[in-house]
């Protein structure tokens, strides 16, 4: 927001320098912006091949015939230097590894590109739709719906109570089509140090390297932090990589986009990786943590 209001500050100061007859001398028209009011990001799936439609885009990357505006918190009031017909493309963004600073893209989403005439001093509203590009591909995929469950412990793991539940007020996420099932995790209260670690029964050999996005995409609510990164076989060593400490929720629902290029960037080519998910009970933590996630969705551009 912070520069949302700078923008309007300086587009209200060209404005004001209007009523400056030196000003005026100059060349006024250009003085005026026009406005953008971008509403907020909808998103849609196809269900079958590209899961559930679940998102969270708080951003707007905003270019106007191809030249970088800024990047705005939606909704967002956007001033305009230019009038005229002009394409706008929105990109949708979102805070990555639910990092606050990280601003970033998500490139396996469409722009929203739209053609539009601003008029100087006028605002238009734009609702802009993104889904997934074409060229995306999904090296994995698992929302707990079918009875095959596709995460399994790994072998430092506590093997307590993990499980797959429907049809929870509570618990489960979200109640509505294409989604019943959610997986759970339940330590007990009475533990003084549990670790619980699952990861991707498949290894992925075909994730890019060279440092291109690749994203893992997730929904969770938990009471703890949960780990979230890999596993890497190179030069025969199994290693653990972690990625990012996904914060408590305290109760909520949380959808996060991981990205994993810094970590697979030096890698050699078809290194076999997991994906892992950790969650430990602390000595001095005295509720029972309880965690679950839904919707992962490990996917690239081709
Ligand atoms: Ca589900
Ligand atoms: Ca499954």
């Amino acid at each position: 927001m912070r520069r949302v209001f700078r923008r309007i500050t300086l587009a209200l100061l060209a404005t004001a320098s209007l009523s400056f007859p030196a000003c005026e001398l100059i060349n006024p028209d250009e003085e005026v912006p026009s406005f953008l009011f971008i509403d907020s990001f909808s998103f849609s799936t196809v269900y079958a091949s590209q899961g559930l439609a679940s998102f969270d885009l708080p951003d707007a990357h905003v270019y106007v015939d191809n030249r970088f505006i800024g990047i705005y918190e939606l909704p967002a009031t956007v001033p305009i230097m230019a009038s005229g017909k002009v394409k706008v493309s929105i990109l949708p963004g979102t805070r990555e590894n639910l990092q606050s600073i990280a601003h970033r893209y998500v490139r396996v989403l469409r722009s929203f590109d739209s053609s539009i005439t601003l008029v100087p001093g006028e605002l238009q509203r734009i609702s802009p739709r993104t889904s997934y590009r074409d060229n995306v591909r999904f090296a994995w995929m698992e929302d707990f719906e079918d009875n095959s469950n596709s995460l399994v412990f790994t072998s430092r793991s506590a093997r307590d109570t993990v499980y797959i539940m429907e049809g929870n007020a509570e618990w489960n996420y979200p109640i509505g089509v294409n989604s019943t099932r959610t997986l759970h995790f339940d330590l007990g209260a009475s533990d003084s140090f549990k670790l619980m670690e699952v990861k991707s029964f498949n290894t992925f050999t075909t994730l890019p390297n060279g440092g291109r996005d690749t994203y893992l995409e997730l929904d969770y609510r938990s009471n703890v932090p949960i780990q979230a990164g890999m596993f890497k076989f190179v030069n025969s060593l199994y290693e653990q990589v972690p990625l990012v400490v996904l914060p408590s929720t305290n109760g909520r629902w949380r959808k996060a986009y991981l990205n994993y290029a810094a970590e697979l960037a030096t890698l050699p080519a078809n290194t076999p990786i997991e994906i892992y998910f950790g969650i430990i009970k602390q000595s001095g933590f005295l509720d029972a943590p309880r965690a679950s996630l839904d919707n992962l969705k490990l996917s690239y551009l081709e």
